[in-house]
């Protein structure tokens, strides 16, 4: 049988939101189709330079960009005109972008556009993060986007790697499709994901291991004596998806420059943590659960630790402290 992303977002909606009545569901197509925009730029990635005369316009004349760029206006241009969205941030913005100031506006979308960024040079995968909240009754703007994890009703990424995969979660179960892209439409591949309970990897920037905090320093000794493989791609999405799918733990500690970690709480640390759960895994910032951060600023970073219950867990017990 196969069941494409649409087919099954509309069976989430109707299973689980009832009273969406399409708009929910017309989000979710929104960022599918700005994901396969940006997808088909990636895969021309290598060809665009020698495409575009002079590095300033393209074949159709129109001035080549960033492919961060691309990414986040194809969110921006994709998303801003669906119905019922109040509210888009994204990584790439210094404010977030208010679509609609009434009480119409029912959603909230954040966004990292192309996560890993310093990886497209190198030919190796990058992807796209989103999370979704609903816009609570009177707040506008950027108070609407500065809530809590657990408040998310929607979050998922695409891995642009050797095929592009959109995983995503309704907070019913976690689900993976594989873009076929003869036809262009992205295809079940992964049901009810499930993350191992433990997994022999770790993942890590060991370069910055002399400024971790001792806790994280004594906890990969540990793992290497137990045996444990490192696999670190520098591409958060990419990481994440095969810890999702292998099991172990993923880490970005505070170091020496970056006091709080590296990654932001909204568009990357939210949505793998939302699921991360749902696929049965854990998320903490060393004290506290990820998703019960109230953030203070929509660009606020945080330490991340993520993945299997077990190695999470264990971790965790050692920077409470
Ligand atoms: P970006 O959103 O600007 O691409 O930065 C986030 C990326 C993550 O994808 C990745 O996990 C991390 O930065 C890698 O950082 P480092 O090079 O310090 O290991
Ligand atoms: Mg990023």
């Amino acid at each position: 049988m196969i069941i494409t992303v649409q087919q099954h977002i509309l069976q989430q909606q109707a299973a689980h939101f009832p009273g969406a009545r399409g708009s929910f569901s017309s989000l979710l197509s929104g960022l599918t189709l700005a994901t396969k925009m940006i997808q088909a730029q990636i895969r021309r990635a290598g060809l665009l330079d020698i495409i575009g005369s002079a590095g300033a316009t393209n074949v159709q004349g129109e001035t080549q960009q960033k492919l961060d760029v691309f990414a986040n206006k194809a969110l921006l241009d994709c998303l801003g005109s669906r119905e019922k969205v109040a509210v888009l941030a994204s990584e790439e913005n210094e404010e977030p972008v208010t679509i609609d100031q009434s009480e119409v506006g029912e959603y909230v979308i954040v966004f990292d556009p192309l996560d890993g960024s310093s990886n497209i040079d190198v030919n190796v995968s990058i992807g796209t993060i989103f999370s979704i909240m609903q816009r609570p009754d009177g707040v506008h703007g950027i108070e609407a986007v500065l809530q809590p994890g657990w408040k998310q009703v929607a979050a998922g990424y695409v891995v642009y790697g050797p095929s592009s995969i959109f995983v995503y979660s309704t907070g019913h179960g976690v689900f993976g499709f594989t873009l076929d892209p003869a036809v262009g439409a992205y295809l079940l591949c992964y049901e009810n994901m499930k993350m191992p309970q433990s997994g022999n990897y770790y993942s890590v920037n060991e370069g910055y291991s002399e400024s971790f905090p001792k806790p994280y320093r004594d906890y990969i000794g540990t793992l290497k004596q137990r045996g444990y493989s490192s696999r670190y791609i520098g591409s958060l999405v990419a990481d994440f998806h095969r810890t999702l799918l292998k099991g172990g733990i993923y880490m970005y500690p505070p170091t020496q420059s970056h006091k709080e970690g590296k990654l932001r709480l909204l568009y990357e640390a939210n949505p793998l943590a939302f699921l991360a759960e749902q696929a049965g895994g854990m998320a903490v910032d060393g004290k506290q659960r990820i998703l019960d951060i109230q953030p203070t600023g929509i660009h606020q970073r945080t330490p991340l630790i993520i993945g299997s219950r077990n190695e999470v867990e264990e971790l965790w017990g050692m920077t409470r402290g």
